[in-house]
């Protein structure tokens, strides 16, 4: 027959949770009571540290923030899949992870109020927030193929966008993956919009994980309001790839609950029905049913919870607020030698900081 199937290919969707907070026996992970705690912890303290960074910029005591509002089971499940040795690349908007991974919220906040210094003291192994949409993606691959050739047993998790998989480094991270079977895990979070645009306008693909299929390796969809899923399948790809199975790509269905960022008005492109239906998704509601269920919430645990985690992020807005940044950080660790139009532009804004401050 001169026509023939040759391929045949397909997407596995995954949840473990549903939206009323119903479990699958059959595929719920074995995690005992303190790691459910963690993850429920850190969720509440995820959202938590969003909203005052939200009320801190709008008194002008931030600059411009991406919320996660909705996000935080996307964000913390895939993190505390990861040994503290793995090599983990965020993109703006993984507050969650960043916070699973250890960062201290201190060091979050004085990042988004405007100082780079914060990247300095990352506990290792962390990178910092990539700003440029999918530039972290082959560097993320690129770590990871490092790792693979110096047979270290650790593995490359990075975070990003639907917005990102439009971008060429995307492309080129995952078939420099695929082609040399690095050690990578792609966390896709697809919060359904890249600022304005709607998923459906990103790609004509029905999954975004089906991209990975083009590539040569697996990718799978799973219910990013579920962190369960999401730490079931990241725990999976990341034992495939520390035992030479190469990369997979994870898609995080979610939803964006509030704005792209600080400075966008989503009500001028989406409609606030979307957003209501989503309510009824939230990642922490689902939780909570089900750490209930397991006798561990009840309203007095979360009232405690919310006391310390609410005195845990003033503690650490103070900590940000009294931090005094050196400006001249921001130039030093691009080149080795500074270029000319760099340094006067330095040198202007040390002149204008030293009248301004008396620094
Ligand atoms: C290379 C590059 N192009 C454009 C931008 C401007 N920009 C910032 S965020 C964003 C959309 C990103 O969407 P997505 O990847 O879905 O992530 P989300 O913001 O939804 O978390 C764009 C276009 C940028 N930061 N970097």
């Amino acid at each position: 027959m001169p026509r023939r199937k040759i391929l045949d290919m397909s997407v596995d969707w995954l949840q473990i949770l549903d939206p009323e907070g119903n479990v699958d026996e059959d595929l719920e992970p074995k995690l005992d009571n303190g790691t459910l705690e963690k993850f429920y912890r850190t969720m509440v303290l995820t959202r938590l540290f969003d909203d005052k960074a939200l009320k801190l910029q709008r008194q002008g005591r931030m600059l411009t923030y991406g919320s996660s509002l909705g996000q935080e089971a996307s964000a913390i499940g895939g993190a505390y899949a990861m040994n503290p040795d793995d090599w983990f690349f965020p993109s703006f908007r993984e507050h969650g992870a960043q916070i699973a991974r250890g960062i201290p919220l201190k060091l979050l906040y004085i990042y988004w109020m405007g100082s780079e210094d914060a990247n300095l003291t990352l506990p290792p192994r962390n990178f910092p927030v990539a700003i440029p949409v999918s530039t972290q993606i082959p560097h993320a691959v690129g770590a990871a193929w490092a790792a693979k050739i110096q047979k270290q047993n650790t593995v490359s998790v990075v975070y990003f966008g639907d917005g990102a998989t439009s971008e060429g480094d995307f492309h080129e991270g995952m078939n420099f993956a695929g082609v040399f079977k690095t050690p990578t895990v792609f966390i896709c979070q697809n919060n359904q919009y890249a600022i304005s645009l709607p998923r459906e306008r990103q790609t004509a693909s029905k999954t975004l994980a089906q991209k990975a299929l083009a590539y040569g390796f697996e990718g799978i969809q799973v219910d990013g309001n579920d962190v369960l899923a999401v730490y079931s399948a990241t725990r999976a790809a990341l034992d495939k790839a520390r035992a030479g199975g190469g990369p997979t790509m994870i898609e995080c269905f979610t939803y964006r609950m509030s704005a792209h960022t600080t400075s966008d008005d989503p009500s001028k492109y989406r409609q606030m029905a979307e957003v209501e239906e989503w309510k009824k998704k939230d990642p922490i509601k689902r939780f909570q049913i089900y750490l209930s269920k397991k006798g561990i919430w009840n309203q007095d645990y979360e009232n405690n919870l919310i006391k310390e985690l609410t005195e845990q992020v003033e503690k650490a807005v103070e900590e940000a607020e009294s931090f005094k940044p050196d400006v001249e950080n921001m130039f030093r660790y691009v080149y080795a030698e500074m270029p000319p139009d760099l340094r006067e532009q330095r040198d202007e804004l040390l002149a204008y900081v030293s009248k301004k401050m008396g620094r």
